[in-house]
């Protein structure tokens, strides 16, 4: 079975993509594997290098939105595009709304070596 960690990587990690088109996240969102079975409503992926991202573990400790103590919020901004799933679009023609921001990530972290296994918001 996947790792939760490989599983981050695969639904949040895209540290080679510069230039980000109106059709990335329809791309994405498919190619990653979110659209089997029904359409992940949001997904944000990250454009920063792994070890950055893992980085983020070491750095200041919040409050996930599930209330879990686990949640590290990155100490600068990051490249993230955000996918939103367009109202009325229903499974299976997932349709997603593509936005680009630089806002720093949440993310909750777990195991030895201590990593990334959820994507919690941007603020
Ligand atoms: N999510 C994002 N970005 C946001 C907010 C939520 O990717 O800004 C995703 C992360 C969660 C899912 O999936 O929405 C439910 O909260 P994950 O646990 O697989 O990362």
């Amino acid at each position: 079975k996947e790792s939760r960690a490989k599983k981050f990587q695969q639904q949040h990690m895209d540290p080679d993509t510069s230039a980000i088109s109106s059709g990335y996240c329809n791309q994405m969102m498919k190619r990653r594997n979110m659209t089997d079975g029904w359409c992940k409503p949001v997904n944000t992926f990250v454009h920063e290098p792994l070890p950055d991202v893992q980085a983020v573990c070491l750095q200041g400790n919040v409050v996930c939105k599930n209330g879990q103590p686990s949640c590290h919020q990155s100490s600068s901004r990051m490249h993230i595009t955000d996918c939103r799933l367009r109202n009325g679009s229903k499974y299976p023609k997932c349709q997603y709304q593509t936005m680009q921001k630089e806002k720093s990530i949440i993310v909750a972290c777990e195991g030895d070596p201590y990593v990334p296994v959820h994507f919690d918001a941007s603020v």
